[in-house]
């Protein structure tokens, strides 16, 4: 396969592809816009080492002086954490000019998906996906993650997504253009933090194989879209859902409030959210990504056998 000039894929991870092995990738805007450091970077490292024991191998992607990486190394991680948010969060619209100008970028769900699809990574796992924002009719905030969704083929495993989006229009988003959202072993959207919504899911699966099955039919038949997968937290894990629709809630009031919008709303709604719920949502955060590395792993493997 020729791949992109500005495309480095670790040796592994080219390894594992050219070999039809099990690959997840895994973004890097979770590392340096999603949890403060240190948690950040222990927790992409014991991501990655969670998906070895379940037989894939990982690949976090990230644009590290200016070239695009599937499969970064420990000290690229290092350095993403480290940097924090001084690291752009490069969106579609960012990458040509990171590459060109030779700079460093936190891949979202949008460039993760871009960067795995251009190194032949089929499976992505993640915390949550951006989605329509509260107030989108007149902001017109939608998320990137979205359109992407819509045309680039990977599956993504996340948690649901967070109800600092508007749940109901995200879906309906999805459903305009023909993602389908897929509940693992549930009816309903989880909600990130909370097990549920109260909005359903387009189809209940029970097994990684038929994750595998239907994501592989859906490339079949020609379709070029991606998959949302969606992993309720575990239950020892899910949060007072009083207590954090309350943290949200006053997270969405002050970031009006103080005319926060574009592309910074949505991390300074997941750092507020944690200094409010005092870490425990930090906790759940960290779970719930172990929880969906175990199942893109899973998935990925029963990928490779068909
Ligand atoms: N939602 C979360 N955690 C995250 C993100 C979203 O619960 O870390 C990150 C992801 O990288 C996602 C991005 O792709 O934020 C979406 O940003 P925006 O809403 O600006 O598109
Ligand atoms: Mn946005």
């Amino acid at each position: 396969m020729q791949l992109n000039k500005y495309l480095d894929v670790s040796p592994e991870v080219a390894a594992a592809v050219a070999q039809g092995k099990p690959v997840v990738a895994l973004e890097s805007t979770i590392i340096s816009h999603g949890m403060p450091y240190p948690q950040n970077v222990e927790t992409a490292l014991q991501v990655e080492s969670i998906i070895r024991e379940n037989g894939a191998v990982p690949a976090t992607i990230a644009v590290i002086g200016g070239r695009l990486k599937a499969g970064c190394s420990k000290e690229d991680i290092e350095h993403l954490g480290k940097k924090g948010l001084s690291v752009t969060k490069a969106s579609r619209r960012d990458l040509a000019t990171l590459v060109a100008r030779g700079e460093d970028g936190a891949t979202t769900v949008t460039t993760t998906m871009i960067i795995a699809h251009m190194a032949g990574i089929k499976i992505f796992a993640t915390g949550g996906i951006g989605g329509v924002h509260r107030g989108a009719e007149t902001t017109m905030d939608i998320s990137a993650d979205l359109e992407e969704l819509a045309h680039t083929p990977v599956m993504v495993v996340c948690a649901g997504a967070k109800s600092i989006l508007d749940l109901g229009l995200t879906l309906e988003y999805l459903e305009t253009h023909g993602v389908p959202v897929m509940g693992y072993g549930t009816e309903e959207l989880p909600a990130f933090y909370t097990r549920r919504s109260g909005f359903k899911v387009d189809y209940r699966v029970d097994s990684p194989a038929e994750l595998a099955r239907i994501f592989s039919v859906q490339q079949e038949l020609g379709f070029h879209g991606g998959m949302l997968v969606t992993n309720p937290i575990p239950e020892e894990f899910s949060m007072d859902p009083e207590v954090i629709n309350k943290a949200i809630n006053d997270a969405v009031g002050e970031a009006n409030a103080k005319g926060i919008h574009g592309k910074e709303i949505t991390p300074f709604l997941l750092d507020r959210i944690q200094q409010l719920t005092g870490g425990d949502s930090l906790h759940s955060n960290i779970e719930l990504v172990f929880n969906n590395a175990r199942l893109a792993a899973k998935t990925a493997a029963e990928l490779c056998k068909l």
